[in-house]
């Protein structure tokens, strides 16, 4: 087992007035924390906890690139990316950030950053290419090397399992929607923790379930490209039972391993102070943020449909919810967006929540037209928390689009990321000192990347990447996240 157990063990914030209580000021005119409460105080500096967890994020496919390489086998993704018409500017992840070969100069990057966690995932096709079989070796030795590298700098290797690059091979024997994926995920899962299970001790199953069944299959925006709602909503439900499989696969091979999922979370706000608003609020959150945190943590699904939720349509058979069950260690939180929400008469499809959910727009906007509203994120954190009460959370995703380019002196003056991260974290800082358990922010992201559907149309890098030559550089923002993770000051 790695020295980071003694890291996992150490105690962080373990209640909720212990959260607060080590959460020291910067005395500012020496305010008291009363005055700090104050919401016209929110941008006071704050001190984080010695111990909190300052990281950054990235996932296989829209970083690695290597994409037929030494074994690997095609993923979804691939198939998606190669088809014209899917990706803004037929962009591929063929290439991407070529990470596959320079890890070395990424670890490197997450060192002169001062980072002690790296949120990486796996690609499952390059371990087994089919999505079932032997496991290529080649694929595992990449991860290894990885998992070491980081090691060797001190950083905190959190691995994500499936971050969306299914093998196309198992879509094509019927997707996520197809039971038969629990025993394949699985199976896949074990050889994966079976090889890497003694120099990574943090796991996330899955990278936003919510993102990729609806995208996916609902909405077919995202890889395979379906668009059929009962298919999503079974893909839900098969999602949930490998949740509970693989949790119970990863602690057979060692107890102690750390295990969570990495859940997309809005605020959903209701549009008005009517209770059917409100009501639709709650659906909205339950359907976008909790589908697969309560079937793990209580063994149910949260009420999401106006009238009862349609476990027929979604393939529930008995026994099922025990499946779903898993302790989960940690939640992981993905935050982006605050959403508001209206009730719609249900209808069929999506509409069946009668929820009609829209991203707000009150606020200073990305350039991915994504609004700053670092409130929401605050307000979320408390729900989660008051929630989940005894569960830690990690922030395993938070970060903005913004196309600054390299200027004249070839420095990157990103200001509006750093405004962005100041407002975020002092909205985390904040539920911190309201209680909430948080132990640790993850940046998303360490490189500009492969944007899904955008192509690389979006940059959420910490770093520039010019996609011509793959020269890294660290922007503004990062600079400044490397003094904020060096010494836990936020002013
Ligand atoms: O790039 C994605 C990531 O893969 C999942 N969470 C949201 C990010 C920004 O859209």
């Amino acid at each position: 087992m790695s020295r980071w157990n003694s890291f996992n063990r150490r105690e962080f914030l373990s209640t909720a007035f212990g959260a607060a209580a080590s959460f020291s000021i910067v005395p500012p005119g020496r305010r008291l924390l009363g005055e700090l409460l104050h919401p016209q105080s929110k941008f006071a500096p704050l001190q984080f906890p010695e111990e909190f967890i300052w990281g950054a994020a990235t996932a296989s496919y829209q970083i690695e690139g290597a994409w037929a390489e030494d074994g690997k086998g095609e993923s979804i993704w691939d198939r998606f990316s190669h088809t014209p018409g899917k990706v803004k500017g037929a962009a591929t992840g063929d290439v991407a950030c070529d990470s596959y070969h320079r890890y070395k100069e990424d670890v490197a990057l997450l060192k002169a950053l001062n980072l002690t966690s790296y949120r990486f995932s796996i690609s499952w096709p390059r371990i087994q290419a089919t999505g079932s079989g032997d496991p290529n070796s080649k694929g595992l030795d990449y991860y290894k090397r990885l998992a070491d590298a980081l090691l060797e700098a001190k950083i905190r290797p959190l691995c994500t399992l499936y971050h969306w690059d299914l093998p196309q091979k198992l879509e094509e024997r019927g997707g996520w929607p197809n039971r038969d994926l629990v025993a394949r995920f699985t199976d896949y899962v074990d050889i994966t923790v079976r090889a890497l299970g003694d120099r990574i001790s943090h796991w996330c199953i899955f990278n936003e379930p919510w993102v990729f069944t609806f995208l996916g299959y609902a909405r077919g925006i995202h890889a395979p490209s379906r668009k059929n709602f009962a298919e999503c909503m079974r893909a839900t439900h098969v999602v949930n039972i490998a949740q509970g499989q693989a949790f119970r696969a990863i602690k057979a091979i060692n107890s102690k391993l750390q295990v969570g999922t990495a859940f997309s979370m809005a605020h959903c706000q209701p549009a008005t102070s009517s209770d059917a608003d409100r009501q639709a609020a709650d659906r909205a959150h339950a359907l976008g943020n909790v589908w697969f945190v309560h079937p793990a943590l209580h063994g149910e699904y949260p009420k999401a449909f106006p009238g009862d939720n349609p476990l027929d349509l979604m393939g529930v058979k008995s026994g099922d919810m025990e499946l779903c069950r898993a302790p989960l260690d940690f939640l992981g939180i993905n935050y982006y967006r605050r959403q508001l929400v209206s009730a719609i008469p249900p209808g069929a499809g999506e509409d069946a929540t009668g929820v009609h959910n829209f991203d707000a727009h009150d606020g200073p906007l990305t350039d991915f037209a994504w609004e700053i509203w670092p409130d929401g994120f605050h307000d979320l954190l408390m729900r989660i928390a008051h929630e989940y009460k005894t569960t830690p959370l990690e922030i395993t995703e938070n970060g903005c689009s913004y196309l600054d380019c390299p200027d004249e002196h070839g420095s990157i003056p990103d200001e509006r990321r750093v405004q962005f991260m100041r407002g975020y974290l002092h909205g985390l800082g904040r539920a911190l000192l309201h209680g909430a358990n948080v132990r640790a922010y993850h940046h998303w992201s360490l490189l500009d990347n492969f944007e899904w559907a955008e192509g690389y149309a979006q940059r959420f890098g910490l770093t520039y990447v010019d996609f011509r030559t793959q020269k890294r550089t660290i922007k503004d923002s990062g600079h400044w996240y490397a003094k904020l993770a060096s010494t836990g000051s936020l002013t």
